[in-house]
């Protein structure tokens, strides 16, 4: 998701391959041995394998919005390690507790909120916008789909959440948003080798 939504933002179009992770095409694992998605194959050959990498492929290119310079690297560098790093994890134990039976749903809930959610509705609190100020970053771009995804595990708790509300604000924005919209709407079939190519 947020490959696809800085590739779009910084309008590179790219022939989309859709995988099922239970049925990898042998053309993904050939360009990628690690298996995972995204991955994105550069007509020179080279391979990008992590969805951050993509986005900054994508934005070097063109960054209509300045989503790079919305705050120093290193800043933007310490939200997204939290979340893919901590917070990520946290996503998967909440989402699939009983693949995790060390602590309950409800536990992995609360940690990931004092880890992220909780300083993340802060910092959007003191900007009442995104998380640097008044323009969009790729740390937000990068988080809200996981941010999303952690909403949605139990809609009616997060909806009631008055302890989050510029959190919730950022990510109903997101949520509304052409861009988002535009990326869901894409959705496709698994990619199968004699299928006409799709471009993003
Ligand atoms: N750090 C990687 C993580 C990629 C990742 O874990 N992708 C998942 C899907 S969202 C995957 O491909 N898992 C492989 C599998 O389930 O077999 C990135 O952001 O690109």
């Amino acid at each position: 998701m947020r490959a696809r939504l800085a590739l779009r933002q910084a309008g590179q179009q790219v022939e989309l391959r859709e995988v099922a992770l239970r049925a990898k095409p042998a053309e993904l694992l050939a360009a990628s041995i690690k298996g995972t998605v995204p991955v994105l194959v550069l007509p020179g050959g080279e391979v990008l394998e992590q969805s951050l990498d993509i986005m900054r492929w994508a934005l070097a290119r063109s960054d209509p919005q300045g989503w790079l310079s919305a705050a120093p690297e290193a800043e933007q560098l310490r939200w997204i390690e939290l979340n893919d790093t901590q917070f990520k994890p946290l996503l998967d134990r909440y989402k699939y507790p009983e693949r995790f039976p060390e602590a309950s749903a409800l536990q992995y809930r609360e940690a990931a909120c004092a880890l992220l959610l909780r300083p993340l509705d802060q910092a959007l609190a003191a900007t009442q916008a995104w998380i640097f100020g008044p323009q969009c970053s790729l740390a937000d771009m990068a988080l809200l789909p996981f941010v999303r995804q952690f909403a949605a595990v139990d809609a009616a708790w997060f909806d009631a959440q008055t302890e989050l509300p510029a959190l919730r604000n950022w990510l109903q924005g997101f949520v509304d948003s052409a861009l988002f919209k535009a990326v869901m709407q894409q959705r496709l079939p698994p990619w199968a080798p004699a299928q006409p190519p799709v471009y993003c």
